[in-house]
Protein backbone atom coordinates (compact mmCIF):
# COMPACT_ATOMS: atom_id res chain seq x y z
CA UNK A 1 0.00 0.00 0.00
CA UNK A 2 1.41 3.28 -1.00
CA UNK A 3 1.88 5.99 1.92
CA UNK A 4 -0.17 8.70 1.14
CA UNK A 5 1.52 12.42 2.34
CA UNK A 6 0.97 13.42 5.58
CA UNK A 7 -1.04 17.37 5.62
CA UNK A 8 0.90 19.86 6.12
CA UNK A 9 -0.79 21.07 8.86
CA UNK A 10 0.57 18.08 10.43
CA UNK A 11 3.97 18.72 9.80
CA UNK A 12 3.46 22.71 10.39
CA UNK A 13 2.01 21.41 13.90
CA UNK A 14 4.73 18.64 14.65
CA UNK A 15 7.50 21.06 14.24
CA UNK A 16 5.83 24.05 16.40
CA UNK A 17 5.48 21.82 19.31
CA UNK A 18 9.24 20.12 18.85
CA UNK A 19 10.06 23.76 18.88
CA UNK A 20 7.91 25.05 21.64
CA UNK A 21 6.22 27.32 19.75
CA UNK A 22 3.10 24.89 21.00
CA UNK A 23 4.00 24.03 24.60
CA UNK A 24 2.31 23.39 27.72
CA UNK A 25 0.66 19.69 28.31
CA UNK A 26 -2.81 20.61 27.59
CA UNK A 27 -1.88 23.14 24.83
CA UNK A 28 -0.16 20.31 23.32
CA UNK A 29 -2.89 17.69 23.66
CA UNK A 30 -5.43 19.86 21.83
CA UNK A 31 -3.03 20.73 19.08
CA UNK A 32 -2.60 16.69 17.93
CA UNK A 33 -6.02 16.39 18.30
CA UNK A 34 -6.92 19.24 16.20
CA UNK A 35 -4.33 18.42 13.38
CA UNK A 36 -5.30 14.84 13.32
CA UNK A 37 -8.61 16.15 12.71
CA UNK A 38 -7.14 18.51 10.12
CA UNK A 39 -5.71 15.34 8.71
CA UNK A 40 -8.76 13.60 8.67
CA UNK A 41 -10.34 16.57 6.36
CA UNK A 42 -7.90 16.84 4.28
CA UNK A 43 -6.84 13.28 3.94
CA UNK A 44 -6.87 12.32 -0.50
CA UNK A 45 -6.94 8.50 0.75
CA UNK A 46 -9.61 6.50 -1.79
CA UNK A 47 -9.37 3.72 0.52
CA UNK A 48 -10.39 3.09 4.06
CA UNK A 49 -7.08 1.27 4.78
CA UNK A 50 -5.60 3.68 3.16
CA UNK A 51 -7.03 6.16 5.44
CA UNK A 52 -6.45 4.40 7.93
CA UNK A 53 -3.02 4.11 7.65
CA UNK A 54 -2.41 8.21 6.75
CA UNK A 55 -4.45 8.92 10.23
CA UNK A 56 -1.93 6.45 11.84
CA UNK A 57 1.06 7.87 10.59
CA UNK A 58 0.07 11.38 11.94
CA UNK A 59 0.07 10.42 15.27
CA UNK A 60 3.52 8.24 15.06
CA UNK A 61 4.77 12.07 13.86
CA UNK A 62 2.67 14.32 16.15
CA UNK A 63 4.00 11.61 19.26
CA UNK A 64 7.36 11.03 17.88
CA UNK A 65 8.19 15.37 18.96
CA UNK A 66 8.27 15.34 22.72
CA UNK A 67 8.52 12.30 25.16
CA UNK A 68 7.55 13.41 28.47
CA UNK A 69 4.20 15.45 28.47
CA UNK A 70 1.97 12.05 28.38
CA UNK A 71 -1.14 14.14 27.07
CA UNK A 72 0.14 13.85 23.55
CA UNK A 73 -0.04 10.22 22.89
CA UNK A 74 -3.32 10.62 25.42
CA UNK A 75 -4.94 12.91 23.22
CA UNK A 76 -3.62 10.33 20.39
CA UNK A 77 -4.92 7.64 21.46
CA UNK A 78 -8.60 9.04 22.46
CA UNK A 79 -8.76 10.36 18.65
CA UNK A 80 -7.74 6.83 16.88
CA UNK A 81 -8.89 4.92 19.22
CA UNK A 82 -12.46 5.93 18.32
CA UNK A 83 -11.93 6.19 14.05
CA UNK A 84 -14.16 3.41 12.86
CA UNK A 85 -16.19 3.07 9.75
CA UNK A 86 -16.55 1.21 6.79
CA UNK A 87 -15.75 3.74 4.27
CA UNK A 88 -13.46 7.03 3.96
CA UNK A 89 -16.57 9.21 4.69
CA UNK A 90 -17.84 7.48 8.13
CA UNK A 91 -13.78 7.06 9.16
CA UNK A 92 -13.47 10.52 8.44
CA UNK A 93 -16.52 11.61 10.63
CA UNK A 94 -15.64 9.35 13.34
CA UNK A 95 -11.97 11.34 13.70
CA UNK A 96 -13.76 14.75 13.33
CA UNK A 97 -16.33 14.06 16.14
CA UNK A 98 -13.80 12.37 18.79
CA UNK A 99 -11.44 15.17 17.86
CA UNK A 100 -14.09 17.84 18.58
CA UNK A 101 -15.15 15.81 21.61
CA UNK A 102 -11.73 15.63 22.73
CA UNK A 103 -10.97 19.20 22.61
CA UNK A 104 -14.31 20.02 24.69
CA UNK A 105 -13.64 17.43 27.55
CA UNK A 106 -10.52 19.16 27.69
CA UNK A 107 -11.98 22.35 28.23
CA UNK A 108 -14.59 21.30 30.73
CA UNK A 109 -11.49 19.39 32.42
CA UNK A 110 -9.78 22.51 32.79
CA UNK A 111 -12.80 24.69 34.60
CA UNK A 112 -13.56 20.98 36.90
CA UNK A 113 -9.82 21.20 37.83
CA UNK A 114 -10.21 24.92 38.54
CA UNK A 115 -12.63 24.86 41.29
CA UNK A 116 -11.04 21.79 42.88
CA UNK A 117 -8.19 23.79 43.16
CA UNK A 118 -9.96 27.08 44.28
CA UNK A 119 -11.44 25.50 47.35
CA UNK A 120 -7.91 25.28 48.88
CA UNK A 121 -7.06 29.21 48.28
CA UNK A 122 -7.79 31.08 50.85
CA UNK A 123 -9.13 34.75 50.68
CA UNK A 124 -5.68 36.80 51.14
CA UNK A 125 -3.30 33.48 50.10
CA UNK A 126 0.11 33.74 48.34
CA UNK A 127 0.57 30.87 46.08
CA UNK A 128 4.31 30.03 44.85
CA UNK A 129 4.29 28.75 41.31
CA UNK A 130 6.92 27.02 38.75
CA UNK A 131 6.75 27.51 34.70
CA UNK A 132 3.43 27.96 33.49
CA UNK A 133 0.74 25.69 33.78
CA UNK A 134 -2.88 26.31 32.50
CA UNK A 135 -4.20 23.80 34.61
CA UNK A 136 -2.25 25.22 37.64
CA UNK A 137 -3.52 29.20 36.55
CA UNK A 138 -6.97 27.66 36.24
CA UNK A 139 -7.11 27.25 40.34
CA UNK A 140 -5.82 30.92 40.68
CA UNK A 141 -8.66 32.11 38.32
CA UNK A 142 -11.49 30.23 39.90
CA UNK A 143 -10.59 32.02 43.27
CA UNK A 144 -9.97 35.12 41.86
CA UNK A 145 -13.27 34.87 40.12
CA UNK A 146 -14.63 33.66 43.71
CA UNK A 147 -13.71 37.23 45.12
CA UNK A 148 -10.19 35.49 47.14
CA UNK A 149 -7.83 38.24 46.95
CA UNK A 150 -4.36 35.91 46.26
CA UNK A 151 -1.28 36.96 45.63
CA UNK A 152 1.79 34.67 43.88
CA UNK A 153 5.44 34.50 44.08
CA UNK A 154 6.62 33.02 40.65
CA UNK A 155 10.14 31.57 39.81
CA UNK A 156 11.76 32.69 36.36
CA UNK A 157 12.44 28.85 35.69
CA UNK A 158 15.02 28.73 33.49
CA UNK A 159 16.19 28.05 30.93
CA UNK A 160 13.35 29.00 28.86
CA UNK A 161 11.60 31.37 31.56
CA UNK A 162 8.04 30.34 31.25
CA UNK A 163 7.80 32.02 34.85
CA UNK A 164 7.22 34.81 32.53
CA UNK A 165 4.03 34.10 31.16
CA UNK A 166 2.64 32.94 34.34
CA UNK A 167 3.50 36.58 35.89
CA UNK A 168 1.91 38.33 32.79
CA UNK A 169 -1.12 35.76 33.00
CA UNK A 170 -1.68 36.16 36.80
CA UNK A 171 -1.36 40.20 36.35
CA UNK A 172 -4.05 40.10 33.59
CA UNK A 173 -6.08 38.41 36.08
CA UNK A 174 -5.24 41.15 39.16
CA UNK A 175 -2.83 39.16 41.07
CA UNK A 176 -0.21 40.62 42.87
CA UNK A 177 2.90 39.33 41.36
CA UNK A 178 6.02 38.91 42.74
CA UNK A 179 8.95 37.85 40.04
CA UNK A 180 12.02 35.67 41.42
CA UNK A 181 14.73 34.34 40.38
CA UNK A 182 14.96 30.31 40.48
CA UNK A 183 17.84 30.11 43.39
CA UNK A 184 15.47 32.58 45.45
CA UNK A 185 13.06 30.23 46.37
CA UNK A 186 13.60 29.07 49.23
CA UNK A 187 14.38 31.96 50.70
CA UNK A 188 10.83 33.60 49.90
CA UNK A 189 9.09 30.32 50.58
CA UNK A 190 8.21 31.05 54.46
CA UNK A 191 6.44 34.17 52.70
CA UNK A 192 3.92 31.82 50.67
CA UNK A 193 1.06 29.36 51.95
CA UNK A 194 1.18 26.61 49.19
CA UNK A 195 3.41 25.91 46.16
CA UNK A 196 1.20 25.72 43.03
CA UNK A 197 2.83 23.48 39.72
CA UNK A 198 1.43 21.63 36.57
CA UNK A 199 2.43 18.38 35.88
CA UNK A 200 3.41 17.05 32.11
CA UNK A 201 2.97 13.25 33.15
CA UNK A 202 1.52 11.46 36.30
CA UNK A 203 3.24 8.07 37.35
CA UNK A 204 1.17 5.22 38.93
CA UNK A 205 3.00 5.82 41.80
CA UNK A 206 1.83 9.29 42.51
CA UNK A 207 5.52 10.76 41.18
CA UNK A 208 4.91 14.57 39.55
CA UNK A 209 6.82 14.99 36.42
CA UNK A 210 7.34 18.28 35.51
CA UNK A 211 9.43 21.39 34.64
CA UNK A 212 12.85 21.31 35.70
CA UNK A 213 13.51 22.19 39.39
CA UNK A 214 10.21 21.30 40.49
CA UNK A 215 11.23 18.70 42.50
CA UNK A 216 13.92 21.16 44.52
CA UNK A 217 11.27 23.20 45.25
CA UNK A 218 8.85 20.63 46.57
CA UNK A 219 11.91 19.19 48.88
CA UNK A 220 12.49 22.93 50.41
CA UNK A 221 9.02 23.37 50.47
CA UNK A 222 8.36 20.32 52.46
CA UNK A 223 11.42 20.92 54.40
CA UNK A 224 8.99 24.40 55.79
CA UNK A 225 6.23 23.15 55.80
CA UNK A 226 4.51 24.47 52.89
CA UNK A 227 2.02 22.30 50.93
CA UNK A 228 2.78 21.41 47.54
CA UNK A 229 0.04 21.16 45.01
CA UNK A 230 0.15 19.69 41.53
CA UNK A 231 -2.93 20.57 39.05
CA UNK A 232 -3.33 17.92 36.44
CA UNK A 233 -6.37 16.68 33.98
CA UNK A 234 -6.66 13.02 34.12
CA UNK A 235 -4.94 13.69 30.60
CA UNK A 236 -2.00 14.01 32.39
CA UNK A 237 -1.70 10.37 33.48
CA UNK A 238 0.68 8.34 32.27
CA UNK A 239 -1.03 4.74 31.61
CA UNK A 240 2.58 3.12 30.68
CA UNK A 241 3.43 3.21 34.34
CA UNK A 242 0.65 1.20 35.23
CA UNK A 243 2.60 -1.31 33.55
CA UNK A 244 6.37 -0.75 35.32
CA UNK A 245 7.39 1.54 31.98
CA UNK A 246 9.30 5.13 33.39
CA UNK A 247 8.67 8.34 31.72
CA UNK A 248 11.44 9.37 29.57
CA UNK A 249 12.80 12.90 30.63
CA UNK A 250 13.06 15.57 27.70
CA UNK A 251 16.67 16.30 27.18
CA UNK A 252 16.62 19.46 25.04
CA UNK A 253 19.35 21.67 23.05
CA UNK A 254 22.15 22.89 24.69
CA UNK A 255 21.83 26.46 23.33
CA UNK A 256 18.34 26.78 25.20
CA UNK A 257 21.02 26.91 28.57
CA UNK A 258 24.41 28.80 26.80
CA UNK A 259 24.50 30.34 23.50
CA UNK A 260 27.58 29.43 20.96
CA UNK A 261 29.64 32.30 21.88
CA UNK A 262 29.20 32.10 25.68
CA UNK A 263 30.30 28.57 24.88
CA UNK A 264 33.03 29.50 23.38
CA UNK A 265 33.78 32.00 26.41
CA UNK A 266 34.22 29.29 29.09
CA UNK A 267 35.77 26.52 26.62
CA UNK A 268 35.49 22.65 26.60
CA UNK A 269 32.64 21.54 28.89
CA UNK A 270 29.48 19.81 28.92
CA UNK A 271 26.10 21.78 28.77
CA UNK A 272 22.94 19.07 30.23
CA UNK A 273 19.94 20.39 29.47
CA UNK A 274 16.96 18.34 31.23
CA UNK A 275 13.44 20.03 30.59
CA UNK A 276 11.76 18.08 33.35
CA UNK A 277 12.35 16.49 36.65
CA UNK A 278 10.63 13.76 38.92
CA UNK A 279 9.27 14.60 42.40
CA UNK A 280 8.71 11.29 44.53
CA UNK A 281 4.93 11.57 46.00
CA UNK A 282 6.41 11.89 49.47
CA UNK A 283 6.72 15.46 48.51
CA UNK A 284 3.51 16.44 47.51
CA UNK A 285 0.76 16.89 49.56
CA UNK A 286 -2.33 16.75 46.58
CA UNK A 287 -2.73 16.23 42.67
CA UNK A 288 -6.36 18.14 41.86
CA UNK A 289 -7.72 16.34 38.77
CA UNK A 290 -11.06 17.47 37.13
CA UNK A 291 -12.36 14.10 39.31
CA UNK A 292 -11.13 15.64 42.78
CA UNK A 293 -8.12 15.76 44.53
CA UNK A 294 -6.11 12.83 44.62
CA UNK A 295 -3.23 12.22 47.71
CA UNK A 296 -0.68 11.07 44.94
CA UNK A 297 -0.60 7.71 46.59
CA UNK A 298 -4.28 6.79 45.74
CA UNK A 299 -4.09 8.47 41.87
CA UNK A 300 -3.34 4.76 41.00
CA UNK A 301 -7.06 3.65 41.83
CA UNK A 302 -7.87 6.46 39.08
CA UNK A 303 -5.78 5.32 36.43
CA UNK A 304 -6.79 2.12 36.89
CA UNK A 305 -10.50 3.28 36.70
CA UNK A 306 -9.78 4.82 33.50
CA UNK A 307 -7.59 3.04 31.84
CA UNK A 308 -8.26 -0.93 32.58
CA UNK A 309 -5.52 -3.36 32.30
CA UNK A 310 -4.92 -2.74 28.81
CA UNK A 311 -3.48 0.27 26.94
CA UNK A 312 -3.27 0.10 23.40
CA UNK A 313 -1.22 2.27 20.69
CA UNK A 314 -3.47 2.60 18.15
CA UNK A 315 -0.66 4.97 16.47
CA UNK A 316 1.05 1.43 15.58
CA UNK A 317 0.95 -0.45 12.06
CA UNK A 318 -0.65 -3.92 12.50
CA UNK A 319 0.91 -7.07 12.58
CA UNK A 320 -0.58 -7.11 8.44
CA UNK A 321 -0.66 -4.83 6.29
CA UNK A 322 -1.02 -6.32 2.97
CA UNK A 323 -4.81 -7.10 3.65
CA UNK A 324 -6.46 -4.72 5.91
CA UNK A 325 -9.58 -5.35 8.13
CA UNK A 326 -12.54 -6.04 5.67
CA UNK A 327 -10.53 -8.65 3.65
CA UNK A 328 -9.44 -6.77 0.94
CA UNK A 329 -5.96 -6.69 -0.29
CA UNK A 330 -4.34 -3.78 -0.43
P1 LIG B 1 -0.53 22.67 31.45
C1 LIG B 1 4.77 22.59 30.75
O1 LIG B 1 5.79 21.97 30.01
C2 LIG B 1 5.15 22.81 32.19
O2 LIG B 1 6.03 21.83 32.70
C3 LIG B 1 3.80 22.74 32.85
O3 LIG B 1 3.84 22.51 34.24
C4 LIG B 1 3.16 21.60 32.08
O4 LIG B 1 3.60 21.78 30.73
C5 LIG B 1 1.68 21.48 32.18
O5 LIG B 1 1.05 22.49 31.44
P2 LIG B 1 6.44 22.66 28.69
O6 LIG B 1 5.56 22.28 27.51
O7 LIG B 1 -1.14 21.51 30.72
O8 LIG B 1 6.51 24.14 28.92
O9 LIG B 1 -0.99 22.74 32.87
O10 LIG B 1 7.81 22.04 28.57
O11 LIG B 1 -0.74 23.98 30.69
Amino acid sequence: MADQPLDPAVEATAEAIAAMEIRGAATIAAAAATALRTQAVESTATTPAAFEATLRAAGRRLQATRPTAVSLPNAIRYVLQRMDGETVGSLRASIIESADEFVDRLDHAQSDLGAVGANRLRDGDTVMTHCHSTDALGCIATAVDQGKSISAVVKETRPRNQGRITARELCELGVDVTLIVDSAARRYLGRVDHVLVGADSIAADGSVINKIGTSGLAVNARDRGIPVIAAAQTIKLHPDTLTGHTVEIETRDETEVLDDECRQEIGEITVANPAFDVTPPRYVDAIITERGQFPPESIVMLMRELFGEHVCEPWEEPASTTMDSRGIDE
